[in-house]
């Protein structure tokens, strides 16, 4: 989607901090951190949100790479929470299906 922010990060015409690439998915750093770690985990293909996505590799390629981003920053051992806010009362915002990387502090719940 041509004027998607996440789209066009994935398409590098907006920088991010990357710490993480494939053909198909890419993770960066949260502009906004919420967390000492705050990583966001993107398919490149546009989806707006989980309500969208029909593959179910899409989805587990997602959680999975933020895993193993939680274990190359070194927070897999201490924990850590992947989120995927979903619609208005999900709390999302940009509407590119997106799972927040959160870690290096102790989460609360209920998450509010
Ligand atoms: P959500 O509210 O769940 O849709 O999360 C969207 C996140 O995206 C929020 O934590 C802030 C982050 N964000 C918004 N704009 C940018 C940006 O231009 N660059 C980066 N790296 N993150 C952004």
């Amino acid at each position: 989607m041509t004027d998607c922010l996440f789209c066009r990060i994935a398409r590098k015409e907006i920088p991010a901090r990357i710490v993480a690439e494939t053909d198909e998915y890419l993770a960066f750093h949260d502009v906004s951190p919420q967390a000492p770690t705050h990583v966001l985990v993107i398919p490149k293909a546009h989806v707006a949100s989980l309500d969208g996505v029909t593959d179910p590799l899409v989805a587990g390629r997602v959680a999975l790479l933020a895993a193993e981003v939680a274990r190359s920053l070194g927070v897999a051992a201490s924990g850590y929470r992947v989120v995927m806010n979903t619609g208005a009362d999900g709390g999302q915002s940009v509407p590119h299906l997106h799972a927040h990387l959160l870690a290096g502090r102790a989460m609360q719940w209920p998450p509010g």
